[in-house]
C-alpha cells in the first residue's frame, strides 16, 4: 500500500518542510505536539494534529510510545522524524518498522552503525572512504595509546567513540599530556553517553567542513548530490553553509562524489545521508556520517533542482529514486543564513512574541520558517526559528542577492541573528570563501575585545 499519511514527529520549520512534500505528491500529514506549539504552523496546516505531552522534549518529541500512539490512532502509515529528536535513534526505527508504518529514513542497522563513530569509521574505511589517520578502533590501555600517538605524531585528537557534536573531545599536544586528558575526555564521555571507549586521530590544525550529500534506493543503488561547505560554525552549532564549496572543483567533486556514491551503494544504504568530511591542503578525511535529513538540504536542492525530502518520501514507498548521477546537474550557487531568535552579540536565547514578521520574497529566494505575526516562541526548545536560503548563478551573484534579503527580512519582538549575517556577509574572508573551521570563532573573539 502506497504512503497516504505521515506522521511529522517533530516541530518547527522542518516539520512545516515535510508536511509542504507531503502536500505536494497528495499525502495527507499528521502534526504530532507539545502543549508549548499547539499555536505553530504545521499544526495548523496538517491534515490531523495529536497533543502528545507538556513542552518538555522527554516527555513529548522524544516519547517513542506517545509517538507511535498517535501514528496508530491516527491512522498514519508512515513517521518521517525530520533531524534531531528520534532521527538518529535506531531502536525506534525497528519499533516503528514493526508496527508495520514506514519508517522515512535509513535501515535501523545503518543508523546503528553510523552512531557508533568506531564502527562507522571502520565501515567507512571498508568501503574506501578516506579516513583520518588514527587508531584502528577503539583504545583501552595507556601504553598502547601512546604507541599510537607516537606513530601518528602529535597532536593527537582523543574523541569519544560515543560522540559526535564535539562532546568528549580532547586535543593532546604531547606524550606528557595523554593520560590526563584523555581521562578527562572519558569522565566526558562517560557522564553524557555512558560509554568512555575512547579512539585516537591525527589533530588536523585548520581544516574546513566539507559534507557530501547521498541518497540510496536501499537495494544498491545510490547517488551523490555534491557537497556543502559547513566550515563556518560556533560551538559546534553551524551557522551558514554553502553549496557548492568555494574550494572544491567539479573534478574533485566528481571523483569524491563518486567514492560515497560508491560506498552507499556497497552498503545497500536506504535514504539521505551526509558523508562528513575534513578537509585540509587539498585531502579529505573522513569524521563521521550522519543518517537523517540535516537543516542545510536546501543549498543542494537549490543547486540540483531535486526535492530532497520528495525523495525521502518516495524512497520509503519502495520507489525508485527520481533521478540518475548522470542526469543531475550542479548548476550555480546557494546560501543559506539559519535564523535564530537570540541576541547577536551574546548568543543569548531569546524567545517570546514575535510582534511584526515579514519574509523576504522576490526570485531565487526561499524562507523556510513557522514564523508568523503574533507567534510566541516558546523558551523550550532550539533557537532555530527558520532560514533563509537565497540561489544565484555565481556565488557573487548570490552574496548580493542574500545581502538584499536579509535587508527585507522583519522579525520584531524579538533578537535574531540576522544583525550577525549581515556583518558577516562584509567581512572580505567570507566573500572570498577563505576560511576554515576556525574562522567564525576567531572573528567572534576579535569582536569581543574591540
Ligand atoms: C576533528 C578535528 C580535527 N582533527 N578531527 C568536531 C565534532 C566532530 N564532528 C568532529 N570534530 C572535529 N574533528 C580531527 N582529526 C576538528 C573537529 C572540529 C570541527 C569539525 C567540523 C566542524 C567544526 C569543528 C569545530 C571544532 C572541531
Amino acid at each position: 500500500m502506497a504512503i497516504s499519511r505521515i506522521l511529522i514527529a517533530n516541530r518547527g520549520e522542518i516539520a512545516l518542510r515535510i508536511h509542504r512534500a507531503a502536500h505536494e505528491m497528495g499525502i495527507e500529514t499528521v502534526a504530532v505536539h507539545s502543549t508549548a506549539d499547539a499555536d505553530a504552523m504545521h499544526v495548523r496546516l496538517a491534515d490531523h494534529a495529536v497533543c502528545i505531552g507538556p513542552p518538555a522534549a522527554s516527555e513529548s518529541y522524544l516519547d517513542t510510545a506517545s509517538i507511535i500512539s498517535a501514528a496508530e490512532i491516527s491512522g498514519a502509515d508512515a513517521i518521517h522524524p525530520g533531524y534531531g529528536f528520534l532521527s538518529e535513534n535506531a531502536q525506534f526505527a525497528d519499533i516503528v518498522e514493526a508496527h508495520d508504518i514506514a519508517w522515512i529514513g535509513p535501515k535501523p542497522e545503518h543508523i546503528r552503525t553510523m552512531g557508533d563513530k568506531v564502527e562507522a569509521k571502520k565501515t567507512a574505511g571498508a568501503l574506501g572512504l578516506p579516513l583520518v589517520p588514527g587508531s584502528d578502533g577503539a583504545v583501552e590501555d595507556f601504553t598502547e595509546m601512546k604507541k599510537i600517538a607516537a606513530e601518528i605524531g602529535y597532536p593527537v585528537l582523543a574523541k569519544a567513540a560515543a560522540g559526535g557534536g564535539g562532546r568528549g573531545m580532547k586535543v593532546v599536544p604531547s606524550e606528557d599530556k595523554l593520560e590526563e586528558y584523555v581521562n578527562q575526555a572519558k569522565s566526558e564521555a562517560k557522564a553524557a553517553f555512558g560509554d568512555d571507549r575512547m579512539y585516537l586521530e591525527k589533530y588536523l590544525g585548520n581544516p574546513r567542513h566539507i559534507e557530501f550529500q547521498v541518497f540510496g534506493d536501499g537495494k544498491g543503488n545510490a547517488i551523490h548530490l555534491g557537497e556543502r561547505d559547513c566550515s563556518l560554525q560556533r560551538r559546534h552549532q553551524k551557522v551558514l553553509e554553502e553549496a557548492p564549496s568555494p574550494v572544491i572543483t567539479p573534478e574533485e567533486r566528481d571523483r569524491m562524489g563518486k567514492i560515497c556514491a560508491d560506498a552507499m551503494a556497497d552498503m545497500g544504504y536506504r535514504g539521505a545521508g551526509t558523508i562528513e568530511f575534513l578537509w585540509e591542503d587539498g585531502e579529505f578525511y573522513f569524521i563521521e556520517m550522519n543518517t537523517r535529513l540535516q537543516v542545510e538540504h536546501p543549498v543542494t536542492e537549490m543547486i540540483t533542482g531535486v526535492d530532497l525530502v520528495r525523495e525521502q518520501i518516495r524512497i520509503a514507498d519502495g520507489k525508485a529514486l527520481s533521478v540518475k548521477q548522470d542526469e543531475l546537474v550542479f548548476s550555480g550557487h546557494a546560501i543559506e543564513c539559519r535564523i535564530n531568535a537570540e541576541d547577536p552579540w551574546t548568543f543569548a536565547p531569546s524567545p517570546g512574541k514575535v510582534t511584526a514578521y515579514h519574509a523576504a520574497g522576490g526570485m531565487h529566494v526561499r524562507v523556510d520558517s513557522g514564523l508568523y505575526a503574533g507567534y510566541s516562541i516558546p523558551p523550550y526548545y532550539d533557537s532555530m526559528i527558520g532560514k533563509l536560503i537565497v540561489y544565484g548563478r555565481t556565488r557573487e551573484g548570490c552574496i548580493m542577492r542574500l545581502r538584499r534579503a536579509l535587508a527585507e527580512m522583519v522579525i520584531e519582538g524579538v533578537k535574531t541573528s540576522i544583525p550577525l549575517h549581515e556583518e558577516l556577509l562584509q567581512q572580505p574572508d567570507v566573500l572570498s570563501g577563505d576560511y576554515s573551521i576556525k574562522w567564525l570563532e576567531e572573528y567572534l573573539a576579535e569582536r569581543e575585545a574591540d
